[in-house]
């Protein structure tokens, strides 16, 4: 019923198994969202609701940054995107009465799928050093304590303030103005975690860390490679994107260790053959690659494409790119057929068809997601994807490019701002000279460094502004740990979910409005603005009332908090940006190249496009000034005789720590979380039989060990050797050091695992 939460933890994992599918939305999908929905908002919001979702006069779904089209439907919602917002706009409450019956200690034991069905937060709640609840506490006094203990620290770099991705450019924008005045950069984000390898190779590659294509670009190209990416669940509208593609002649190869329902068949619901039909066949060439194997197969498709004559754009290479005779060198005079076979789990026959597809298509698109992002050689796999698109001129043409397909919904929009901790001098420069103070040149920490400070005491204390820092970071015993020494930790957030349990000495809840909320300050109604993964600006204006009278905005948060940590040597007007954000944008409008008439032109309700200097002009602002080739070794994992690779990979029924439900219905799981994918030869080889249950216990190169207890094992079909788990259960898995050269992202696909029978 709707407005009433379940009493007591209803996760009791007890999965049933009936197989992958082999198509995903279709009706199923709109009578799963409606029935989420009508659970957590009643029958007259949930109709009001869903139809204001990613309409042009409504608000930005906060489920993923996937683009709007230019022509959207009457309903422009997808299942997950309606889970999103039901998720938020929940008739649900988290009252002060809630924490006078739970105690801090009780909430810890609860998981978090029940943290979160609880309801949206409604008052400002303190946990007192020493004691065993929290209590409500006004605005004025929770920022009396922050400032008391940012005041207290020996030195800015002591504070920490982490960002979660669904944070709108005008909120990012003063909260990073905020950190950087007050003295520091340490600044994580969720990106950190996510597509910090993206932007890490293309900055370095094609001089600017986003994709360089627009929804256009994909329904005209000739062929889209969707690598790691299960689209089916995570960007159910990029479905309707490639459907369209195919209507128009392209091609489509997956390459992923799992077979995605989502990627196999798409049922649009929006088209009567959709929903009554068959649907539309996706996927022309299935690659199910080994996990960790893409670099040693893209390496392969350019060593191909180098030994064919007439394969390469020649013109391009000359006269828009640099290092390619070092890395034909390299690519072309010598492959290691049986390493390359080893490392992707592929044959050769299935490299060759791919070869053929890539060689008919003239405008080819490569789609990424965590599944290319999260290992250690990430950085120069993506890097060798753009080889494989500089090889023959896809990039900076219509129809062709580089894809990273995003996960938050403003995560991009959050780094326009500015939320990064290695921020380009030339934009803090323009911070400088906008508002005349000088921001911290030293760089900060992102996720990884931060735990380690946090866990050291050289920070003391954690801000966040949105996310579920320690569910969402890895090797979850040390972070929480970590946590637990700082003397001060903060979180901004719509709904409660561990991090608020897991606590510094000291500890405040400050609930905030969502997307979905009408945001009213002294100058009248606010919208803000947000960025999708193709760089659309757009602004987006919540409708319903707010989830309480109590909640301040995120932009009204920072403002106060600066006011208070800052006083009056603070050169920066936080008074005027509280009453009107068109004032934030203005300042925006200055210091960020692209945004120039900010305020005039997100007034056009199709929003605008930022500047893409290779994708406009085939212009690379990288060190050489032209489209740079790199020439890496080959990498990939690997695991020990009787050892699997893990992937830990999202369910049909999260968004990233927030559990809508215990179902993930494209893999044929209902009614847990607590299973283990695994090739029904493999689990053989290692006496598991389908229903058995083991432990994952990860092996790192120290020596150590980590264990999730407690899985079923799932005969299922993924790649050999590899092993599948849901996020945040197993995080506990994944050691804090096993991270990405260069940009530091959590490993979290590749952890080497042993399978122990679980003793009862
Ligand atoms: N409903 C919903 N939507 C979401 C989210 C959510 O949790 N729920 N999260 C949002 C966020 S923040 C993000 S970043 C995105 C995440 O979107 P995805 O990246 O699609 O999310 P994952 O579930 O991590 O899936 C990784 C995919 O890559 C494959 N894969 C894993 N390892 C490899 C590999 O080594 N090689 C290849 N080729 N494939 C591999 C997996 O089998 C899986 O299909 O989604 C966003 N959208
Ligand atoms: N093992 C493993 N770990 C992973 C990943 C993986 O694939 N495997 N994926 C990584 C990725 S890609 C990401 S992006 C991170 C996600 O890391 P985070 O972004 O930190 O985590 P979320 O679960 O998205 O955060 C959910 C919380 O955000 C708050 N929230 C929701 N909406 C709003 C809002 O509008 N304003 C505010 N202030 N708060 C809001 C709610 O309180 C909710 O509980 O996790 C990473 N961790
Ligand atoms: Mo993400």
């Amino acid at each position: 019923m709707a407005g009433k939460a379940p009493e007591s933890d209803p996760v009791q994992d007890a999965p049933e198994v009936s197989g992958p599918k082999h198509s995903a939305v279709g009706l199923p999908a709109i009578t799963n969202a409606l029935r989420v929905s009508r659970q957590q908002m009643g029958v007259k919001r949930t109709a009001l609701t869903l139809l204001r979702v990613n309409q042009k006069e409504g608000f930005d779904c906060p489920g993923c940054a996937w683009p709007d089209p230019d022509h959207r439907h009457a309903a422009e919602f997808c299942e997950n995107g309606a889970k999103a917002v039901a998720e938020e706009a929940t008739l649900r409450r988290v009252t002060p009465d809630f924490f006078t019956s739970h105690s801090v200690a009780d909430l810890a034991k609860r998981s978090g799928y029940w943290l979160g069905q609880q309801g949206r937060l409604t008052t400002p709640m303190y946990l007192a050093e020493g004691a065993d609840h929290y209590s409500p506490v006004s605005w004025e006094r929770a920022f009396d304590i922050i400032a008391e203990e940012l005041t207290d620290l020996a030195s800015p770099d002591e504070a920490v303030f982490y960002t979660s991705g669904r944070t709108s450019n005008e909120a990012a924008f003063l909260y990073q103005l905020f950190a950087r005045e007050f003295g520091t950069n340490n600044l994580p984000d969720c990106s950190n975690m996510c597509h910090e390898s993206s932007g890490s190779a293309l900055t370095e590659t094609i001089g600017i860390g986003k994709g360089s294509v627009s929804l256009e670009d994909l329904h005209k190209a000739d062929l889209i490679i969707v690598a790691g990416q299960n689209p089916g669940t995570n960007h159910p509208r990029q479905l309707s994107a490639l459907e369209k593609a195919k209507a128009n002649g392209a091609k489509i190869i997956t390459v992923n260790p799992l077979p995605e329902a989502g990627l196999e068949r798409f049922k649009n619901p929006q088209t009567p053959r959709g929903l009554a039909g068959g649907g539309t066949a996706l996927t022309d060439l299935f690659l199910q690659i080994r996990l960790g194997g893409d670099q040693a197969l893209f390496r392969a498709l350019n060593h191909l494409l180098l030994t064919t004559d007439g394969a390469l754009d020649e013109d391009f290479i000359r006269e828009h790119t640099y290092g390619f005779e070092e890395f034909a060198a390299v690519a072309r005079d010598k492959l290691d057929w049986d390493e390359t076979l080893r490392a992707t789990g592929l044959t050769r026959a299935e490299i060759d068809r791919a070869l053929g597809m890539v060689l008919a298509s003239k405008r080819t698109i490569v789609c990424w997601a965590m599944g290319l992002t999260q290992h250690k050689h990430s950085v120069p796999t993506i890097r060798e994807v753009v080889n494989f698109l500089l090889l023959r001129g896809n990039v900076g043409r219509p129809g062709a490019g580089v894809c990273p397909v995003r996960g938050h919904s403003n995560v991009q929009g959050d780094r326009t701002m500015g939320i990064f901790e290695r921020p380009a001098p030339a934009f803090l420069d323009a911070l400088e000279k906008e508002f005349g103070f000088a921001p911290p040149r030293e760089h900060g920490y992102d996720v990884v460094r931060a735990i380690r400070a946090l866990r050291d005491g050289q920070a003391k204390v954690f801000f966040a502004m949105g996310g579920n820092f320690v569910s969402a970071t890895p090797d979850t015993e040390v972070t929480e740990a970590a946590m637990r020494r700082a003397s001060l930790t903060v979180h901004v957030s719509t709904k409660l979910n561990r991090s608020h349990v897991i606590t510094g000495a000291r500890a405040l809840i400050l609930p905030t409005l969502g997307r979905t909320e009408k945001d009213v300050q002294d100058s009248g109604e606010q919208f803000v603005t947000v960025e999708d993964s193709m760089g659309m600006v757009h602004a987006s204006r919540g409708r319903l009332a707010p989830a309480s009278p109590h909640l301040l905005s995120e932009p009204a948060i920072v403002c106060r908090l600066a006011r208070r940590v800052l006083g009056e040597t603070s050169r920066i007007p936080w008074e005027e940006f509280a009453h009107d954000y068109a004032a934030i944008r203005d300042r925006i409008a200055r210091v960020v190249p692209g945004f120039e008439d900010f305020n005039a032109r997100v007034a056009n309700p199709a929003g605008f496009a930022l500047p893409h200097a290779p994708r406009d002009d085939r212009r690379f602002p990288t060190a050489t000034g032209k489209a740079n080739f790199t020439a890496a070794p080959v990498e990939y994992p690997d695991a020990p005789e009787g050892r699997l690779l893990l992937q830990t990979l999202r369910s049909h029924d999260q968004y990233n720590t927030t559990i809508y439900g215990l179902d993930d219905r494209y893999r044929g799981i209902k009614n847990g979380r607590r299973v283990v994918l695994v090739h029904p030869e493999d689990a053989r080889a290692l006496g598991l039989a389908d229903g058995a249950y083991t432990d994952l216990v990860s092996e790192w190169i120290d020596g150590s060990e980590r264990r999730a207890p407690g899985f079923r094992v799932v005969h299922y079909p993924t790649a050999r050797g590899c092993a599948a788990a849901y996020y945040p259960e197993t995080n506990v898995l994944v050691p804090l050091d096993h991270t990405a050269d260069t940009s530091n992202t959590p490993a979290s696909k590749s952890v080497v695992v042993r399978l122990e029978p679980t003793t009862v």
